[in-house]
């Protein structure tokens, strides 16, 4: 079963990862490869936070959208130009944490945001401090960033919203519209013998319902890839890059209208890259695409994908403002391929989509993912009938469940029940969203009821807009066959 893990990490590591090559045959995740190695210690564990007797704070502020340019001056959306302030009060020292008197009385916070402005096109350093009312002040910081409307060289530009995560885009095809909120679902795809020999895969792709292609390098043959981008960008496609190769790829790519984010490294903790590889990468990638270089936005986000467990996060995170996880399931049958596997923040690789597994990415966008790229395609087709199903309810059509999830008016809850189904519930305007997996190798019922919504419970029942495996609706619940999931409005 490691060794699975293994080669299908490794596989990842070899086409896509940079830097690898000098380790790759010693270690993986900082631990010897070979059986008949000693085992050691790799470190870079998260330390164990101390636990505080006394109460702390941790103010964070930040802007709601990344980057801001000219336009954002007249937002007609209230909270979009606005910064975002977060106040947790902890016992454990978690970053930022700070001693404070204040009684337990306090229920309200002065908080002043400073914006300490150098010249345009760089990152303002952003500074807020909470008054706690008894003369004691805390503080916290973050940065700014405001672009010039973009040169001609840029082909568009994604904004980060920070109340909900999500990417903002203008269509792909380069025609002028508004942004839109982009839920990216697709596969990383083979270029040599599949993309680049087939030009009509990209609209075939965008009917079944995907909104990225990311192209697995390296791309031999540039006059191709050209090729292939425009298809891509004719179809509204997005594309992943990896940019180790940075300026002449970076250079090459930017001007693409259909470009969505950069991708920088693949499992660079995996083969134990310098811990700053991936912020360096970062810095060079935004510097060519209109940030300073010192921290603030360029005119797309940088992601990147990790895969150990417990081994220089925080580290290797930094160099990412999109981070893919890349985790493999423990005590993976794969005799039968339905174990978890899920996202933390924004984008989930989904390594070998199961067969009937639509499970796998609704549980990570359950726990806060907002996005699924799968390893990889070509792929059988019933495999991309599956996800072609999760991609059309999720991007297209009446259900388009996407406007719920990305949308920063809903509000959020995630319940697992008792009886193993994990569920999430998205409200906006009146109206819930719930995705829900079961994670048994059985029929299980959810009742409304356990997901605390009160006498209402479904109100006047379920819709069903998505169904994996067998989905059966009554008044009050609903039976999800062995490891089934659904999508369904109330
Ligand atoms: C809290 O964590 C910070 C950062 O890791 C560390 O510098 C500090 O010493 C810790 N404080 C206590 C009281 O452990
Ligand atoms: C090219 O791709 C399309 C869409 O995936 C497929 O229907 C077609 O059969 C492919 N053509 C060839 C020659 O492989
Ligand atoms: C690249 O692709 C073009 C277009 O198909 C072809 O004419 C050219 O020979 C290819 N170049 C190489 C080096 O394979
Ligand atoms: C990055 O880290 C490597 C090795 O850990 C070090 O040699 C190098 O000087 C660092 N580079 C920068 C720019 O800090
Ligand atoms: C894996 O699952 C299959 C199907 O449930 C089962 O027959 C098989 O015994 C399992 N294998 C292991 C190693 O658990
Ligand atoms: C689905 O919702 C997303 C997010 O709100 C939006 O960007 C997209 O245009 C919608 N798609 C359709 C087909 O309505
Ligand atoms: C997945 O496939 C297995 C084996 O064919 C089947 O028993 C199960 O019901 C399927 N689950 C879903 C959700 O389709
Ligand atoms: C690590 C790795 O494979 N990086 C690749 C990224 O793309 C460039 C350009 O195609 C390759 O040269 C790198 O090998």
């Amino acid at each position: 079963m490691i060794a699975l893990s293994r080669s299908f990490s490794l596989s990842g590591a070899l086409v896509l990862s940079w830097a690898c090559t000098e380790v790759l045959a010693q270690t993986w995740c900082g631990k010897n490869y070979m059986s008949t190695e000693p085992l050691t210690n790799p470190g870079g564990q998260f330390p164990i936070s101390q636990t505080f007797t006394e109460p702390h704070i941790a103010l964070r502020c930040g802007p709601a959208v990344k980057p801001y340019l000219p336009e954002d001056l007249e937002p007609t959306d209230s909270t979009f130009v606005s910064i975002l302030v977060d106040t947790p009060v902890t016992f454990t020292n978690i970053s930022g944490a700070t001693a404070f008197k204040a009684s337990s009385s306090l229920s309200t916070l002065d908080v002043t945001v400073l914006v300490d402005g150098k010249k345009l096109t760089s990152a303002y350093s952003l500074t807020c401090t909470a008054s706690l009312g008894n003369g004691e002040q805390v503080v916290g910081s973050s940065l700014l960033t405001y672009l010039p409307a973009k040169p001609a060289d840029i082909g568009g530009v994604t904004k980060m919203d920070m109340r909900s995560g999500t990417l903002l885009a203008k269509p792909a095809t380069g025609e002028d519209g508004p942004y839109e909120r982009i839920f990216p679902i697709g596969f990383y795809s083979n270029f040599g013998g599949y993309l680049d020999s087939n030009l009509s895969i990209e609209s075939t792709l965008k009917d079944q319902g995907f909104t990225i292609v990311h192209p697995i390098p390296t791309f031999d043959n540039t006059s191709i890839l050209n090729e292939v981008l425009d298809e891509m960008q004719k179809n509204g496609l997005c594309t992943y890059m990896n940019d180790t190769s940075v300026t002449e790829q970076v250079n090459q790519i930017k001007s693409r209208p259909n470009l969505l984010l950069w991708y920088s490294a693949d499992e660079p903790d995996g083969t134990s890259d310098p811990l700053n590889a991936t912020s360096l990468a970062q810095s060079l990638i935004t510097s060519l695409d209109g940030s300073d270089g010192n921290g603030g936005a360029g005119y797309h986000p940088v992601s990147l994908v990790l895969n150990c467990q417990n081994f220089f996060w925080s580290e290797y995170a930094s160099g990412a403002d999109v981070l893919l996880q890349d985790t493999y399931m423990i005590g993976n049958n794969v005799t039968f391929s339905n174990q978890w596997f899920h996202t933390v923040y924004a984008t989930g690789r989904e390594n070998r989509p199961a067969r009937n597994g639509s499970s796998r990415p609704i549980l990570g966008i359950n726990h806060g993912g907002l996005g699924v790229v799968s390893w990889n395609d070509p792929t059988p087709d019933d495999i991309k009938t599956s996800a072609s199903g999760l991609a059309l309810a999720l991007t297209s059509g009446p259900s388009n469940m996407s406007a719920f999830i990305l949308n920063p008016s809903s509000t959020f809850k995630q319940v697992t029940t008792s009886s193993g189904i994990d569920t999430g519930l998205w409200t906006l305007n009146g109206k819930t969203l719930l995705l829900a997996a079961n994670m048994n190798y059985e029929d299980t019922t959810l009742e409304a009821g356990e997901l605390g919504l009160g006498s209402k419970g479904f109100g006047n029942g379920l819709t069903e807009v998505f169904c994996s495996g067998d989905c059966s609706v009554g008044d009050e619940s609903v039976v999800l066959g062995s490891v089934g999931s659904g999508g369904f409005v109330f």
